[in-house]
Parts: C-alpha cells; structure tokens; sequence
C-alpha cells in the first residue's frame, strides 16, 4: 500500500480547518499511520521544500511555513499520492476544482492549507523528514 506525506498548513491549524481536514482524509479511506503537530524553524522548512530554493516566493513561503504550528500526517492507501493531490486541489486556489480541500481552506496563492508529496521518491524522504521509524504504526 502506497503512502504519502500531509501537511495541514499554519493558516489551516490557525482558522480552526484541522478536525475538517482531517474528517476527509478518513472519508476518502486513507489510514492514518502517523501524525504530530509541530512549529517549523526557518532551518527545517527551508530544509523541506529544499526544491523550490532560488525561486521567487522561496523566502516568503519559508516565512508561511513556519508563521505558526503545523499538523504532519503519515496517510496510506492505494494510490496515495496521486489520490490526496486530487483531493487536496490545484496550487492555486482559484484554480481548485469544486469539493478539493483548496478551493474550501486556502485563502491565497501561498496560503492553501495543505501540502502533499509530489513522487513516491519525495514521498519517502519527507515522510523520514518528519516521523522517524518507531512513529508510524
Ligand atoms: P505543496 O508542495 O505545498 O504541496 O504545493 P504544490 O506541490 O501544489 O506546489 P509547489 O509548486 O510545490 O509549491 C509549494 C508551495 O509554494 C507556494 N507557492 N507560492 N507565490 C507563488 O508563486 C507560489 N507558488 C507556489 C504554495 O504555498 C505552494 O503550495
Ligand atoms: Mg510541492
């Protein structure tokens, strides 16, 4: 069984948007398999989206990440990659489909409440970004 790494951003955890976020990640049948809260250091979230250092909104999303306590999730199902991206919508807010998590939560370019893992590659180093082995039931 695949699995992903979720993220439910600071501005999610600060409108409250976490028992919601969290309800449709069980209704769309992935298994929790691990999951904290935690506040990113500018260190660790630089560290984290390591792949996008050198672009423009590198600084300010680094800024974003690490503005308040995040939920870090561990989801496993068939096809959990591809799945949770479906459900979580497109980057931009203001082109996510109707009934993804986006187009419900996220209130800017930046501010769009949750993350997922691109690869099964990414997948795997972000997932050990966050839980170490003894964490994920
Ligand atoms: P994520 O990694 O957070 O799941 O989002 P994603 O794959 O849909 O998008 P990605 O290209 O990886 O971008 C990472 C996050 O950076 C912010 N962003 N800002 N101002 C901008 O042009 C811009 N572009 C991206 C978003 O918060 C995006 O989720
Ligand atoms: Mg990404």
């Amino acid at each position: 069984m695949e699995q992903t790494l979720a993220l439910i951003k600071p501005d999610a955890v600060a409108s409250n948007a976490v028992g919601a976020i969290i309800q449709r990640m069980e209704r769309e049948e992935f298994r929790i398999c691990a999951m904290r809260m935690l506040h990113l250091s500018t260190h660790e979230a630089a560290t984290f989206y390591h792949a996008h250092k050198g672009k423009s909104f590198f600084d300010s999303l680094v800024s974003f990440m690490t503005s308040g306590p995040l939920v870090a999730l561990v989801l496993e199902r068939e096809n959990a990659i591809s799945h949770w991206r479906k459900i979580m919508g497109a980057t931009d807010y203001r082109k996510a489909e109707e009934g993804s998590l986006r187009k419900e939560f996220a209130t800017a370019l930046e501010r769009n409440a949750v993350h997922g893992s691109d690869a099964e590659e990414t997948a795997r180093e972000e997932i050990a970004f966050f839980f170490s082995t003894r964490e994920r039931a």
